[in-house]
């Protein structure tokens, strides 16, 4: 019996994994996204079949009947005559008399089926049909669970072999979730992960990863779909619900010349290490959007709507830098954010960071603060409530001018930026005396490297900035997601952004800070 699952279940996934096509079939399932290959494989092995509509519905809950239906046809498990007319019912009758689950946990007159499984009895019941001689030590895998608490008994068996045989892994903050449910795309991800320890048994267990920094973790957490429009309430970011939160993840590299690492991959990559949120740094000067508006902005939606593919929070950045003062192309930039707020109106993942550093000959009253007003109020015409960013004198280091004279209206943050290398102690009174003063701070971008993006890299001196960002929950974005040949860069020169990254693929810069994502 094992050895016909073994086959069956080789056969299957092992099969579909050499005619795989080049994009998902469902118009859901974003080529690119960090599920299309799990859910495309499983659709070429016959395992998936998708809603009539076309779509897959990815972020949906996965049913009882739905779970047990795709584990049947992994393991070529025939259907039988089922108790109801329910459509999954021969199937979930013949896994109930196969022992993959109890009678009480799916009853089979059928209340259940429809409902959404539990994780934890899902993962009982893929280990019971597909990887059924697997064991995890239990004083080893435990230790990995932090909730495992909350884990009913009767499932400790089949979680702790799961964990053993690197089926699961926990969540971002280590937590399994017991009692969760696991949307559809997750369950793809399991599926696949069987597949490939039935076809490569036997195997060698992996390597354990380092200590310092995580491999990536599929399990997101803390993305729009949980927590939905953001708030400023006081000075401290919160979500829908009035929790705050602090958003971590990646700048861009300028994209008119790193575009590449705005893919949907390369931010999925990014997400899949903890990030929540990306930053898409759209120069102005330096041959960007001022030179091709209309190119550069293609590049612009594009990245942001591969963001939002991936649940994370996203930043547009109007990338002031050798134009120092907004000023200069006010016009262009409230005829940019009119036209990107009313495409994102709707959409609770983005943010608006109106000039990233506005630098020279430049005055908050004089110059930032008019040039804000009028950026904000094309903005708030169109999207009432989204959080904008809003930078201040001396490349967005002046916050006590913004203090001293803030901006009159709802959802407004200021931008403090910062290089390890560079800047300490005295930028952090600042930030402190502006919070006192009741200024809401986002660090929309700060380097491990000195100002210029080089040098260093600065790992203590990054690593006292982010405590103290921790201690005060202020959002942060790190420059810059690219493998360009300097130490800010957090790739390696000539990583792809399409690969899946590993540690290796990550500069040092790359593993301190996506060690950071998540606390
Ligand atoms: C730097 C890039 C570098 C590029 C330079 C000029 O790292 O490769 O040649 O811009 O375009 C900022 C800016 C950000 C800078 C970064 C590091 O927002 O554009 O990127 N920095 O110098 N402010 C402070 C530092």
């Amino acid at each position: 019996m094992q050895k016909f699952f073994k086959f069956v279940v080789a056969a299957v996934i092992g099969l579909s994994l050499t005619v795989l096509p080049a994009q998902a079939s469902f118009r859901d399932v974003a080529p690119g996204s960090w599920y299309e290959g799990a859910v495309t494989e499983l659709a070429q092995a016959g395992a998936i079949t998708g809603y009539p509509d076309g779509t897959f519905r990815p972020n949906q809950a996965i049913t009882a009947a739905e779970f047990v239906t795709i584990t049947a046809r992994l393991a070529g498990l025939s259907p039988t005559q089922g108790q109801t007319a329910h459509w999954a019912a021969g199937h979930m009758q013949a896994a109930l008399e196969a022992g993959w689950y109890d009678w009480d946990e799916i009853p089979p007159t059928g209340e259940r089926f429809g409902q959404p499984i539990a994780r934890q009895l899902a993962v009982k019941i893929l280990m019971n049909a597909l990887l059924p001689s697997a064991r995890g030590d239990y004083n080893t895998e435990s230790a990995k669970i932090k909730d495992f608490a909350a884990l009913d008994g009767r499932y400790y068996e089949a979680v702790l072999a799961a964990y053993a045989s690197g089926v699961v892994h926990g969540d971002n903050n280590g937590n399994f979730l017991p009692l969760g449910t696991l949307t559809r795309a997750e369950a793809c991800t399991l599926f696949r992960n069987i597949g490939r320890i039935q076809t490569n048994q036997p195997s060698t267990p992996a390597p354990e990863p380092s200590q310092t920094v995580p491999e990536p973790v599929r399990t997101r957490q803390g993305g729009v779909s949980e927590n939905g429009w953001l708030q400023v309430v006081g000075t401290q970011l919160c979500n829908e619900a009035g929790s705050p939160i602090a958003l971590r993840g990646m700048s861009s590299h300028g994209i008119q010349w790193y575009g590449q690492f705005t893919s949907s991959k390369a931010i999925a990559n990014t997400a899949d290490y903890g990030a929540n949120l990306f930053r898409v740094a759209m120069y102005t000067g330096e041959g960007g959007y001022l030179s091709q508006p209309e190119a550069v902005k293609a590049k612009v939606i594009a990245a942001v709507d591969a963001a939002i593919e991936n649940d994370l929070y996203v930043i547009i950045d109007w990338h002031i830098l050798s134009d120092g003062n907004p000023m200069a192309h006010v016009n262009e930039a409230v005829a940019f954010f009119r036209e990107m707020a009313r495409r994102y109106q709707d959409t609770p993942n983005v943010l608006y960071e109106i000039c990233n550093e506005p630098n020279g000959n430049v005055s908050w009253i004089g110059d930032v603060r008019p040039y804000a007003q009028r950026a904000i109020a094309a903005i708030r015409e169109q999207s009432p409530k989204a959080v904008i960013l809003v930078g201040s004198p001396t490349w967005s280091q002046d916050i006590h001018l913004a203090a001293a004279d803030p901006l009159e209206g709802e959802n407004l943050m200021y931008t403090l930026h910062f290089y390890a290398g560079t800047h300490g102690a005295n930028l952090r009174q600042r930030v402190d005396d502006a919070l006192a003063r009741g200024l809401p701070i986002f660090v929309s971008e700060w380097g491990t490297s000195r100002a210029d993006g080089s040098g260093g890299v600065f790992l203590e001196e990054s690593k006292v900035w982010l405590d103290f960002l921790d201690e005060r929950g202020i959002s942060w974005c790190n420059w810059s997601l690219c493998d360009k040949n300097e130490t800010s860069a957090a790739l390696r020169p000539g990583v792809s952004p399409e690969s899946s990254w590993r540690q290796e693929d990550l500069t040092e810069s790359g593993r301190f800070v996506f060690s950071r994502f998540t606390p």
